[in-house]
Parts: structure tokens; C-alpha cells; sequence
């Protein structure tokens, strides 16, 4: 028999793992809108944004899979969230959540937006053409598995330039608002 990989449903672990990634607020600098609230946080600590622990094939028609953990939090009024990345070519991938609540923001290269809300149990369908981005929006972590084509590959760069069109603050809870920093008219 061979070995099974386990998920722990309580803590998000996976038991194998083929690479274990750590974004902290350094990380993102280029990616929050509030940039000057990011700066004056990174004068006094950097915190951790979120983790990826992630299960990759390779080969010919190869999935891979990540468990990732989003950290409560805000810059600014601006909820943490994953850098957020359009796929090298043409890949779907699908979302379960596992605990905490959030909103998943998609957006293709023509700027329309679409946007799903994260909450244990929603499994969620990511487009191939669309960038997308999953934003903690609870007090608690936000931890979901992601599979997708081992070969989707990650473009951070258009995300980096432009931004998304669109941000998730708090106003008294969360509200979905044009991004400022978006380069997009
Ligand atoms: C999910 C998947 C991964 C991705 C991770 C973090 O687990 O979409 O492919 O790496 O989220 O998102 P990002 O790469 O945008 O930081
Ligand atoms: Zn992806």
C-alpha cells in the first residue's frame, strides 16, 4: 500500500507536502492599495499574510493541490488577502473551503469582475481566463484547497502592475470598492 496524504480538517495541515510557501507583508508591498499604511506597519514588525502548502505533480495532464491559510487582518481598512495571479495559459481550478469566511475577486484581462463569497463547504470554480484573488474577510483564518493543472503557472507581474479593479475594505463590515491604486480606467 502506499502512502495516503491526509488532510486535518480542524487545522487545515496537510500531512505530505512538496513545498511549503510564507508571504509576509514585505511580500505584498506592491500589491495592497493603502501603501503608506503598509509601509508604517513594516516599520514595526512584518507580519505574516498567509501560507500555501502545496502537494505538485509534474508530467503530462498533472494536478496539483495547495492548502492555503489566510491570516485575519487589515491594512489600512483593507482585508489580507493572496497576492493573486492570472494562470500562464488557459486553466480552470476549483476551491473548497474549509473554514473562515471571505471573497474570492476575479477579474479577466477586459476588467470584468466577478466575485463569490468563501465560507466552509463552498466549493468554488475558478475560470481559466480569470485572475484571481481570496481575501480573509472574517476574524478567524480563512483556509481553503485549491486544484489545479500542474502546469497553470503563476503571472503575478499583470496583477502587480495594474491591481485589481476592484478591493475589499471594511466599512462597518466588508465592502466590495473601486480600487484605488487600479491603473484601469
Ligand atoms: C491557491 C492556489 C495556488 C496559489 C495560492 C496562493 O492555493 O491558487 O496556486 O499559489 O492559492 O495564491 P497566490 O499564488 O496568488 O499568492
Ligand atoms: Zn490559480
Amino acid at each position: 500500500m502506499e502512502r495516503v496524504n491526509v488532510l486535518d480538517f480542524t487545522t487545515g495541515k496537510l500531512e505530505l507536502t512538496t513545498s511549503v510557501q510564507e508571504r509576509y507583508l514585505s511580500d505584498l508591498i506592491d500589491y495592497f492599495a493603502f501603501k503608506n499604511e503598509a509601509e508604517m506597519i513594516l516599520r514595526e514588525k512584518n507580519p505574516l499574510i498567509y501560507k500555501v502548502y502545496e502537494m505538485a505533480y509534474s508530467g503530462p495532464g498533472a494536478l496539483s493541490y495547495a492548502i492555503t491559510e489566510i491570516e485575519p487582518g487589515k491594512v489600512g481598512n483593507e482585508y489580507y488577502f493572496t497576492k493573486g495571479h492570472f494562470h500562464s495559459k488557459a486553466a480552470a481550478e476549483v476551491y473548497i473551503v474549509l473554514s473562515g469566511e471571505g471573497i474570492l475577486m476575479m477579474e479577466n484581462r477586459s476588467g470584468n469582475t466577478r466575485t463569490l463569497n468563501m465560507f466552509k463547504g463552498a466549493v468554488l470554480y475558478v475560470d481559466p481566463e480569470y485572475a484571481h484573488r481570496s481575501i480573509n474577510t472574517g476574524n478567524e483564518k480563512l483556509v481553503f484547497l485549491a486544484v489545479y493543472q500542474s502546469d497553470a503557472g503563476h503571472d503575478y507581474e499583470s496583477i502587480k502592475e495594474r491591481g485589481f479593479s476592484y478591493i475589499v475594505v471594511d466599512e462597518e463590515g466588508p465592502k466590495i470598492v473601486k480600487n484605488p491604486r487600479s491603473t484601469k480606467k
